[in-house]
């Protein structure tokens, strides 16, 4: 049986998921993992919150919270809001559980151990009103390149770089200008691995080409060593006596907690998790913003421990999401909680135009009020949601819902028939190639297909073949209910529970989308309208809300 991790980029534990991070990591994610498993393969999806960081810890004493109380929340809020979402996670664990500190500890021993860690002192801004050092986020000033005020030392909002030195330094706590004090740092050599970095890129493999592009002109352009300390008291403690009071840079640990939380699932279903992880297609989804850590740091960190758990397979890295052609931006109150979407209108709304709008690149994309309507009005409801109703509803009312048998069928029977033969062939390469908004399409061309063929034939003039019209359209709807899960998981299963068939929707082999399996006599369930019309009257609501 073949075998599968996914994680999609694991959300710090601060702050609400909004859908600028759905639409490029959690939701292909999900996608995904959902086709892989009616494919036959033993597919898990493993995501965490990242606790660690700066941030998080000035955000938990702003708010008197110890960073435990705080981020424990967050967890429990992001993982609802997804499930909300129809994101199936196995697990959603956490990077400070103690099997992440653990494991994190080790790998750090063993990369000392295998030369790839070495110690340099350095010198960094400290407070003494406070008395502690001062990295990151802690430290705010004027961006030496673009001259923006209140920037923090680790990066210009404004410009995007990350500032050598931030201007006229103040303690982002007490708003004293600190003083400069020596603390001694370990380095990850990852200019070690320049040669094995650029032979993995080079290799065979399913990384994006574009992406490696870049990658591999970073490298050209000479890489740094990593500073993977900081002097604060939130963070996997490194495990050495010299080291006491510092803890590892949080895009040290973050990233090991795929490994550790898919160990952790595992090992508790009694599956050898190391064995399954070196024999399993590894996917990491990614927005294009942390390409150089998923590119570089990751891949290099396995290579660093002679590759006792594998680099990924495929790493699918997509573009950002704006909104309404604006830039997303929480500090400007420009986003839209998942939450709050979800208050509004079904997941598999925000799923279905999600999907049709973002490609397999790392190109951006927009999120607009008016397109989502016009999408879902047109497209989900007018187009699939219509021509189920129209088959299960029309088979209802002539056969009292019995589906009959076929006699004699014609050049478009033949013709429709082989269509539903045809669809897993469509679909299966554009799933495994990631294209999933293309295979999405595919069903929408499938549906439309389908939604002529049954004005063509007729039958309620209730003329020859409109038993064969009525028996092929059913199969239609039930090639559409499977095809349609891992993107709509909610609403195949109601397609599914009209059509009356055993079982659920989500244990069904994907190949049998393309199966003729209905029996004549098989008896449908309730045909009702699967979706509600987005009326523009609340979008202009939703739309004025924005300021718009
Ligand atoms: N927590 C979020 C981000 O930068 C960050 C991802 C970690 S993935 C190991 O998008
Ligand atoms: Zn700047």
């Amino acid at each position: 049986m073949k075998k599968a991790i996914i994680t999609s980029a694991l959300p710090y534990a601060n702050g609400e998921i909004h859908l600028g991070h759905v639409a490029s990591t959690y939701l292909p994610a999900d996608i995904t993992t959902r086709f892989l498993k009616l494919s036959g393969t033993e597919a898990y999806y493993i995501c965490a919150s990242d606790d660690y960081g700066t941030p998080i810890l000035i955000q938990a004493e702003k708010e008197k919270k110890t960073p435990e109380e705080y981020v424990k929340v967050w967890n429990k809020r992001d993982y609802d809001d997804f499930t909300a979402f129809g994101i199936g996670f196995d697990l959603f664990y956490r990077t400070s559980s103690s099997e992440n500190i653990a494991f994190v500890q080790d790998v750090f021993k063993k990369l000392m151990e295998n030369g790839h860690i070495y110690e340099q002192e350095i010198i960094q801004f400290y407070c003494k009103v406070d008395k502690k050092f001062l990295p990151d986020r802690y430290v705010i000033g004027r961006c030496p390149y673009c001259k923006a005020e209140e920037q923090y030392s680790d990066l210009c909002e404004k410009c995007g770089r990350v500032p050598q030195e931030i201007e006229e330094p103040k303690c982002s706590i007490c708003k004293s200008p600190p003083t400069k004090e020596k603390t001694k740092h370990y380095f990850f050599k990852l200019t070690n691995f320049v040669n094995e970095l650029n032979e993995w890129l080079a290799g065979d493999s399913y990384l994006q080409k574009d992406v490696k592009k870049y990658v591999q002109n970073w490298i050209k352009d000479g890489l740094v060593d990593w500073d993977i300390t900081r002097d604060i008291t939130w963070g996997v403690p490194i495990p050495l006596e010299a080291a006491k009071g510092q803890v590892f840079y949080g895009w040290f640990d973050n990233h090991l907690a795929y490994i550790s939380s898919a160990l952790k699932f595992l090992n508790d279903k009694g599956i050898d998790g190391k064995e399954f992880w070196n024999s399993a297609d590894i996917y990491h989804f990614i927005g294009k913003d942390i390409v150089y850590h998923h590119y570089l740091f990751l891949p290099a960190m396995r290579l660093g421990i002679k590759k006792e758990y594998k680099l990924p397979d495929y790493i699918p890295t997509r573009g950002h999401l704006m909104l309404q052609s604006k830039k997303i931006s929480k500090s400007r109150n420009w986003y839209i909680g998942l939450k709050d979407f979800l208050q509004i209108y079904p997941s598999d709304y925000l799923r279905f135009y999600l999907t049709l709008i973002t490609p397999y690149s790392q190109d951006d994309l927009n999120f607009d009020w008016d397109e989502f309507a016009a999408r879902i009005n047109s497209e989900l409801i007018g187009n699939i949601g219509n021509f189920v109703n129209r088959a299960l509803g029309f088979t209802k009312k002539s056969t009292g819902g019995v589906v009959p048998s076929t006699d004699g069928l014609d050049s478009a029977d033949t013709e429709a028939q082989d269509k539903i033969k045809n669809l897993v062939n469509e679909m299966t390469p554009l799933m495994e190639e990631n294209n999933l908004d293309r295979a999405l399409k595919k069903i929408l061309e499938f549906s439309a297909y389908f939604n002529q063929y049954f004005q063509k034939k007729e039958p309620w003039k209730g003329g020859v073949g409109t038993n064969n019209c009525i028996f092929i359209s059913v199969h239609a709807v039930r090639s559409i209910a499977i095809a349609l899960y891992p993107f709509l998981p909610e609403s195949s299963q109601r397609i599914w529970s009209q059509l009356n068939l055993a079982g659920n929707v989500s244990k069904q082999p994907w190949h049998s989308m393309s199966e003729i399996a209905i029996k004549s006599g098989h008896n449908l369930g309730e045909a009702s309208p699967l979706f509600k019309k987005v009326e523009s009257t609340d979008i202009q609501v939703h739309k004025s809300k924005l300021g718009q």
